[in-house]
């Protein structure tokens, strides 16, 4: 049911239904699984959040960049129910469908590159990365994997082993995998070196490092999210990703843009390589690809895809139907509502919004993102970290009825993901409540 794309509030948020919600979690549900907001949602449309005590948020957070099509978008519902009313699950190892088909051959002609693509599908983000390691050791026979600093990949052990922050991922759990090497990111706002050079002196530390480190013809892989998103929305100068994709050209090693939280319009294009034209070898997508059911693929060049066994990729529920469904109901969504060009516009209003903040306040150190992937880093005395004051003003959004998701290595950058099919009215709205929460932050 549609819902008015309005903020609303009855109570405070979270209100009494949501605390006693949050009281009962507490007797049942794991500690270790935590609530950003524990507002307790009964229903949601487009880009509004009603919860269990009636108050409608506004929602910039997307269920970390999942709802890109609006929550409960219509072509999403309408090919779910018509599937979920045919049959659930056959499970594609067993017996296939053609959801599972029309999904592949979408991502083939969405994803960067003209040559022949082949993909598997997988549930979660976590576990399509997991499956890109596979492919790339099974194609090259080689084993190590390059990664980032401030990486996020996932939580399954591999995957945390390819994360790069302790607290809360991969605290107390190790050990981890191994052959899994880390070097600098570039990382435009904290480079100690030339601020005109970033991407050449950090692909220079990259090269050196993996000769020194690794050897270069050891390397099966190297992961990269275009755009960073946990580690704090951070934007690599121009030139850096088509350097790393040019050295696995020369070394034989496999790259893999992880484009599970910045692909399928999320940044103004289809996928976060496509703005500098970079080709990755394999590509990892989650989030946005079914309007939030879960579903994740990885879709690379047909040979390296090939380079597996038979039965040496699937799982049980991986392209699920109904989720395949979903998908390709967002993907229509996605076409039809324009929703690369949509980011763009959105980008354009939050960036001058979030400008206009800076020069208001001192602690917004950086602006940045692309599309609708925007951030503030808030520091102090320079450039220190200040998670606390991020903390408090996310809270403060929070009371006034705004989704907002902090992010970064030193958790003091507050992200911007709101649903692409969101009105200028409801962008706005809660640009003036982040505006708001920041006055009330300098306050207090
Ligand atoms: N790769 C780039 O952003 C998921 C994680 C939230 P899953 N990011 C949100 C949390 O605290 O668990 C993500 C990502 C990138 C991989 C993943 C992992 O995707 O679907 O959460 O497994």
């Amino acid at each position: 049911m549609p819902v008015e794309q309005r903020l609303r509030l009855v109570t405070a948020v979270p209100g009494p239904r949501s605390c006693e919600l949050a009281a009962r979690k507490a007797g049942t549900v794991a500690n270790g699984v935590g609530n950003v907001l524990p507002a307790y949602i009964v229903e949601a449309s487009g880009g509004i959040l009603v919860d269990v005590d009636g108050n409608q948020l506004i929602d910039f957070g997307s269920g970390i960049a999942v709802t890109t099509v609006g929550n409960s978008a219509p072509a999403v519902v309408a090919r779910v129910r018509d599937a979920v009313e045919r049959f659930t699950h056959t499970c594609f190892m067993v017996t296939p469908y053609e959801g599972y088909l029309e999904v592949a051959e979408h991502l083939a002609a969405l994803t960067p590159g003209d040559h022949s693509k082949k993909s598997a599908l997988f549930n979660s983000g976590a576990e399509a990365v997991e499956n890109a390691v596979k492919i790339a050791r099974v194609a090259t026979g080689r084993s190590a994997v390059v990664c980032f600093d401030h990486a996020y990949h996932g939580r399954t052990n591999l995957t945390m082993a390819l994360t790069a922050k302790d607290m809360p991922y991969k605290h107390g759990f190790g050990p981890f995998a191994s052959e899994i090497h880390r070097v600098p990111m570039a990382y435009p706002y904290r480079w100690p070196g030339d601020p005109a050079r970033v991407a050449e002196e950090a692909f220079a530390q990259f090269e050196s490092q993996v000769h020194v480190q690794v050897g270069e013809n050891q390397v099966a892989a190297v992961i990269i999210e275009p755009i960073q998103g946990e580690g704090g929305f951070i934007v690599p100068p121009d030139g850096f990703l088509p350097r790393l994709a040019q050295w696995c050209r020369d070394h034989g090693a496999v790259f893999i843009a992880d484009e599970i939280q910045t692909g399928f319009c999320r940044t103004g294009d289809w996928f976060a390589c496509d703005h500098e034209n970079v080709v990755p070898d394999l590509i990892t997508t989650a989030k946005g690809i079914a309007g939030g059911l879960p579903l994740a693929a990885v879709t690379g060049r047909a040979e390296l895809m090939d380079a597996v066994h038979i039965g040496g990729l699937g799982g049980t529920y991986g392209g699920n139907p109904i989720a395949c469904a979903a998908a390709l109901g967002a993907i229509e969504e996605m076409r039809s509502h324009d929703l690369c060009g949509r980011a763009r516009e959105i980008e354009a209003v939050v960036r001058d919004r979030l400008q206009e903040m800076a020069g208001e306040y001192a602690a917004i150190g950086d602006v940045r993102g692309r599309g609708a992937m925007m951030a503030v880093e808030l520091v102090a005395g320079g450039r220190q970290p200040a998670a606390a004051l991020t903390g408090a003003v996310a809270r403060a959004c929070h009371a006034r009825g705004l989704v907002v998701l902090t992010a970064g290595s030193y958790g003091n950058v507050l992200r911007f993901l709101p649903p692409l099919s969101i009105s200028d009215e409801l962008l706005h709205a809660g640009l003036d409540v982040i505006g708001d929460a920041f006055a009330e932050a300098r306050g207090s």
